[in-house]
């Protein structure tokens, strides 16, 4: 049985006919709320860089954790913190849930590196568990400081959930195909947890299993650009391009566009245009599956 996480993703995927995935590789934390507010419609998960953002406000009521959680609510979609965390468990577990950051407290998912072995996994998964614990039941909507437009869909799942980074996009990466075979391994340990991988296809070897895959290094064609801002195939670090339709070709479930959408003149029409290539793919995909 996929984690409350994963359904209620699938949930959102056909309720806003989106694979999209927006990163927020803006410089502070006002831009990323903005940009949040902007894409909100088109997308399904919002992935931050914490650390990245100047101005981040750490109250852990009105702070910008829970400013982008309500916007999450609003506009239905996961917040998903890139924090790509690869440590020892007990210092994992301080980065997840305490300091300024707290990002248990407003992220849905996170990631993680495996380098550090399987308690590293557990040790966030223990974290998690105890957060869960001390969660009153969801509010209703009525309660809410605003209006959202999607009564129709369930609210986000008082949950929480792992990605294993299996594979990266930057060039000469050490992450060969023996790593990714031992990441799919260890996520099979503690599916209650690790709901799938950071990979560029589907991991799924095992008759049983049912792993999410979202692929970052996204981004458009340049005859498909409405601005012609980009696409170059790669940046001048190591970063490396796939499009959005070749994705989902491939069997990724989530595109994540950081650049291509920060980018863009308009953030909300880039992200709409995304949103439609990828899907109009992503229901190819499916026809020819059937
Ligand atoms: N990301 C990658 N490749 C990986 C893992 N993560 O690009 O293998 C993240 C980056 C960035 C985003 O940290 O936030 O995905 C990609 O941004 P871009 O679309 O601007 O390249």
């Amino acid at each position: 049985m996929a984690s409350l996480i994963t359904q209620y993703l699938r949930t959102l995927i056909q309720a806003k006919k989106s694979t999209l995935c927006v990163s927020a590789d803006v410089t502070s934390a006002a831009a990323m709320l903005s940009l949040a507010d902007t894409v909100g419609p088109s997308i399904v998960v919002f992935k931050t860089h914490a650390d990245m953002h100047t101005g981040w406000n750490a109250d852990p009521e009105h702070g910008t954790g829970p400013q982008l959680a309500a916007l999450a609510r609003r506009h239905r979609f996961l917040i998903f913190e890139d924090r790509k965390f690869a440590d020892i468990g007990f210092t994992v577990q301080q980065q997840y849930a305490a300091g300024d950051y707290r990002i248990l407290d407003w992220a849905h998912i996170v990631n993680a590196h495996v380098l550090p072995g399987p308690d590293m996994i557990r040790a966030l998964a223990l974290e998690a568990t105890k957060w869960k614990e001390q969660q009153p039941a969801l509010k209703s909507d009525e309660t809410m400081p605003f209006a959202t437009p999607y009564q129709n869909i369930a609210e986000p799942p008082n949950d929480r959930a792992l990605l294993l980074l299996a594979q990266m996009t930057s060039a000469g990466n050490l992450l060969d195909a023996s790593y990714t075979e031992t990441c799919t391994t260890i996520a099979r340990q503690q599916r209650d947890f690790v709901m799938g991988f950071i990979a560029l296809g589907p991991l799924n070897w095992e008759p049983e299993d049912d792993f999410v895959v979202m692929t970052p290094g996204c981004a458009l064609p340049l005859e498909e650009s409405l601005d012609g801002s980009e696409f170059a195939g790669s940046d001048p670090l190591g970063q490396q391009y796939i499009t959005p339709q070749e994705l989902m070709l491939r069997g990724s479930d989530i595109i994540i566009v950081g650049t291509g959408i920060c980018n863009a003149k308009d953030p909300a029409a880039k992200a709409e245009q995304y949103r439609r290539v990828a899907w109009e793919a992503y229901e190819n995909r499916i026809i020819s599956i059937k």
